[in-house]
């Protein structure tokens, strides 16, 4: 399993957390999604068949491009 921290500076409120929890949480392997709006983060954990680069297309999909 893997875990990372994903800056994400879009973030501006608790509804865009929902949001990319929801999306995130939809991509097959990943496992949990956490933020908060005041770090502009999120951190996903995460295993096969999902990856690094599914996570960070998705977000960029939705318009919370990882920095
Ligand atoms: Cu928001």
């Amino acid at each position: 399993m893997a875990r990372q921290t994903f800056n994400i500076p879009n973030i501006s409120c608790g509804h865009c957390v929902m949001a990319i929890k929801n999306e995130l949480s939809a991509i097959p392997g990943v496992q949990s999604v956490d933020g908060s709006p005041e770090t502009k983060a999120v951190v996903v954990d995460w295993a096969t068949p999902a990856s690094e680069e599914v996570i960070r297309a998705k977000l960029q999909e939705i318009n919370y491009t990882a920095a």
